[in-house]
């Protein structure tokens, strides 16, 4: 099945480019409905996503992939001021193979404070996930500012399969919508009000890394053990997910675009272009190549402008991996906003975003008449592919069907974005006095005067990454003060059990007599368990750090008002904290950036630092406290640090994690419990909670994957 890349294949692919073709940007969902809120003044948007598995080649290449009610990767498009409602129906086989127990939709950006807290989609938290086979209704207003965010599953994997898209919050309604007539689909996307700048286009890019094996089926494998000693012929050992095949831009690109890349004479070593070696059933590949109206695959996708106009284009990293840095040729482009909050305009031909970030620029298509090359270059990874869209000019002699003829831009010639331009990248002036303007009002909200952060903090939060072996399964696991946290079971929503019984987590907390010792046990939760199932919980501030590396719910709890102050260290990954006992296995050396996504919140970026830990001697003089950006998501660099700034004025669980999916898998995150007391009450209907679940850091072994999956037909690891 796998097929090696060789320059002789390239070169044919290089061919067949001229032979794809080109799409528009990717589909916006049409609500089923609009109706008048009875209970305010707003306007209750509907949308239904019927989720399903179908065969698909976005990159050219078939494999299962996800549908959201028939599109790939869809956009959701409401006003500010809208209750979104969401009827969710995961149609997704049960025989199809996930590290997960269903579905759960989690809306990237949004502060989903009050009742919403319930419904922020990380499974287990408000809600258990919905099961294949059953639905649920999300229903909530979105007051948050108007901007670029994404949604996306939060169970486990199938955001990499697909089940994601772009959530584009427009300004309030220009007026009451056009009612649509019964049984018609209603006029999308909504008239919205003028909002701080003009354009006359807004075009979504929606980026992810796309590989040519299903997710589950990598994740499976980085539960076996890492070190070698420990593996069997059934356990199956580690295998990192790897390069992705290919960089899709709204849902479209080819994974021969290595054949972009100089490979003779020097160039940057080729990615791997060939499909991967994972397991396909029997039959399936014989349909590709595959395509339909909804997803076009083979193609590049293309953003047609008109001579002198200025557009929109939101940027959205949805990754499961890679950083990317997008390339405008011949043009540069206004930073106007980060993480759908205002920034100081800054003009660039670059524009870095990491997986979970969101950049809009304005683009101004001033420049002579023709195709060129919009790249989306992966940082950090060596070796993985490019992605390439096409700006258009839609004017007399530039022919669309064609790609520009220049040598579309050589990742090795783009460097990610330096300090000095991350730091430019602060809140728009405007933000920080007040103004009764609706056009910046509407960026805060009731009562906030101005975006810029309290000038002192009551709470500080300091935490390592490390990557810990454990000596137990051999198993590799990345963790925050040396806890690597799993997934609950026991399988109900941890908001519902502290509501039931505020003491529920302080009686499972891991006493400190027992953290510098093995007696912490099981240290490595294995197989499922039901509702009873208890697991240990490592207070953040209150229990020591473990000294041995350990398996638990990692928790910071936050009184309401807080302010925090989250600092976060990234060194290698077996230093200092790590796993304290004399190494028993692999060196690991692993150092590398993550970005770190908070939920329910946004948070200052009060400085950032390649070179060591945050020191504060060195390092307090120089944090930005006047007018920092105010993101959901930052990078920590290797070896660096940042200072991160909040207020806990939204009651409810909140995580706090690394946005790239296998590192979450493996234990990258904490949870802030915040002013519980102040909770308000769930929903009425929730998703029916399964009687057994899996902890995702069970162990996936050969056997057990051939009993469960074997004769499902499903791509699975190599068995
Ligand atoms: C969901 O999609 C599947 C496959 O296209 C279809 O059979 C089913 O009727 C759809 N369900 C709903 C409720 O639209
Ligand atoms: C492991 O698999 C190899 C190759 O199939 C086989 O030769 C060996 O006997 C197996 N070992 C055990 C313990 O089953
Ligand atoms: C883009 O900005 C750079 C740096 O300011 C400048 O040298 C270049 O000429 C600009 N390009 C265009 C097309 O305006
Ligand atoms: C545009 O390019 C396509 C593909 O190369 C070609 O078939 C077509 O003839 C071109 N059209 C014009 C008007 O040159
Ligand atoms: C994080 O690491 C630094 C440097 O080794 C150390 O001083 C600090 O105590 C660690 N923090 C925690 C919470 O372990
Ligand atoms: C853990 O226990 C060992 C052995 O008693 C002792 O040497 C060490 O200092 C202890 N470490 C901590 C952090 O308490
Ligand atoms: C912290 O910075 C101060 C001032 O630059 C320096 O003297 C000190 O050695 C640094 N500490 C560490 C642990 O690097
Ligand atoms: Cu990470």
């Amino acid at each position: 099945m796998a097929r090696k890349a060789s320059p002789a294949w390239c070169l044919s692919a290089a061919l067949l480019l001229v032979a794809l073709g080109i799409a528009s940007a990717g589909p916006a969902l049409v609500p089923d409905s609009v109706k008048p809120d009875p209970k305010g003044d707003g306007y209750i948007v509907s949308f239904t996503l019927n989720v399903t598995v179908a065969y698909g080649a976005p990159s050219c290449f078939a494999r299962s992939i996800v549908l959201t009610s028939g599109y790939f990767e869809p956009a959701i498009v409401i006003n500010q001021g809208d209750t979104l409602r969401i009827n969710l129906i995961n149609n997704i086989p049960a025989s199809f193979p996930t590290v997960s127990d269903g579905i759960s939709i989690h809306y990237h950006g949004l502060r989903m404070s009050g009742p919403a807290a319930w419904l922020d989609g990380v499974s287990y938290i408000g809600l258990c996930p919905v099961a294949p086979g059953s639905s649920y209704q999300y229903e909530f207003k979105v007051n948050d500012p108007p901007g670029t965010y994404l949604w996306h599953d939060h169970a486990a994997g199938f955001k990499g399969d697909g089940l994601e898209g772009p959530l584009i919050v427009l300004p309030p309604r220009a007026g009451p919508p056009v009612l649509p007539q019964p049984g018609a689909a209603p006029a999308w996307p909504p008239a919205a009000q003028p909002d701080l700048w003009s354009y006359d286009g807004d075009e979504t890019l929606f980026l992810g890394d796309w590989y040519h094996a299903t997710t589950s089926s990598m994740l499976f494998r980085l539960n076996q053990p890492f070190d070698n000693a420990k593996v069997t012929n059934d356990s199956g050992a580690w295998n990192w997910v790897g390069n992705p095949q290919a960089v899709l831009v709204n849902g479209a690109g080819f994974y021969g675009d290595c054949s972009l890349y100089p490979v003779a004479g020097g160039g940057p070593t080729p990615p791997a272009c060939a499909p991967s070696a994972f397991t396909v059933a029997a039959g399936r590949s014989a349909q590709q190549p595959w395509a339909s109206n909804n997803n076009p695959g083979c193609t590049h996708t293309q953003v047609t402008v008109q001579p002198g106009k200025t557009y929109r284009l939101r940027l959205v990293n949805a990754a499961l991996l890679v950083y990317m840095t997008v390339c405008f040729e011949g043009h540069n482009v206004t930073l106007i906003a980060a993480d759908a909050v205002p920034v100081a305009p800054v003009s660039t031909q670059c524009v870095d975003v990491n997986s979970g970030q969101r950049i809009d620029v304005l683009l101004k298509a001033d420049q002579p008449a023709a195709n060129y090359w919009i790249s989306v270059v992966p940082q950090y990874r060596t070796g993985a592919p490019a992605g390439y869209a096409v700006l258009h000019y839609a004017a007399a002699g530039v022919n669309a069907s064609t790609f520009p003829a220049t040598t579309a831009p050589q990742p090795v010639s783009i460097t990610p974005w330096s300090d000095s331009m991350n730091a430019k990248v602060v809140l728009a002036p405007e933000l920080l006095v007040p103004s009764t303007d609706p056009k910046v009002a509407r960026y805060r909200r009731p009562g906030q005067a101005s975006l810029a952060p309290p000038a002192a903090a009551s709470k500080l939060v300091y935490v390592n990454l490390s990557q810990p072996l454990f000596n137990e399964n051999g198993q590799l696991r990345w963790a925050l003060d040396n806890v690597a946290m799993p997934r609950t079971p026991p399988c109900q929503p941890l908001l519902s059990s502290l509501r039931k019984d505020p003491k529920y987590l302080t009686k499972q907390a891991v006493p400190a007599s027992q953290l510098n010792g093995t007696g912490v046990g099981p240290n490595v939760l294995v197989g499922t368990a039901g509702k009873s199932r208890t697991t240990p919980v490592y207070y953040e501030g209150l229990s020591p750090v473990p000294v041995y590396p350990s398996v638990g719910l990692h928790i910071v709890e936050l009184a309401g008002g807080a302010v925090v102050d989250l600092i976060v260290n990234n060194n290698p990954a077996n230093s200092f904290n790590g796993d304290l006992r004399p190494v028993d296995g692999p060196t690991r050396i692993a150092m590398e950036q993550h970005p770190f996504h908070l939920h329910g919140h946004r948070f200052w970026v009060l400085g950032r630092g390649t070179g060591g830990n945050y020191n504060a001697s060195a390092h307090a003089a120089g944090l930005n406290t006047a007018n920092p950006s105010y993101r959901d998501t930052v990078t920590i660099a290797a070896g660096g640090w940042a200072y991160l700034r909040f207020v806990a004025d939204n009651p409810g669980i909140w995580p706090f994690h690394c946005h790239i999916l296998p590192h979450i898998f493996m234990g990258q995150q904490l949870y802030f419990v915040e002013d519980i007391k102040n909770l308000a009450p769930p929903p009425s209907k929730t998703p029916k909670c399964p009687s057994a679940c899996r902890y995702n850091f069970a162990p996936y072994t050969k056997s057990w994957l051939r009993a469960k999956y074997g004769m499902s037909g499903w791509e699975l690891p190599p068995l």
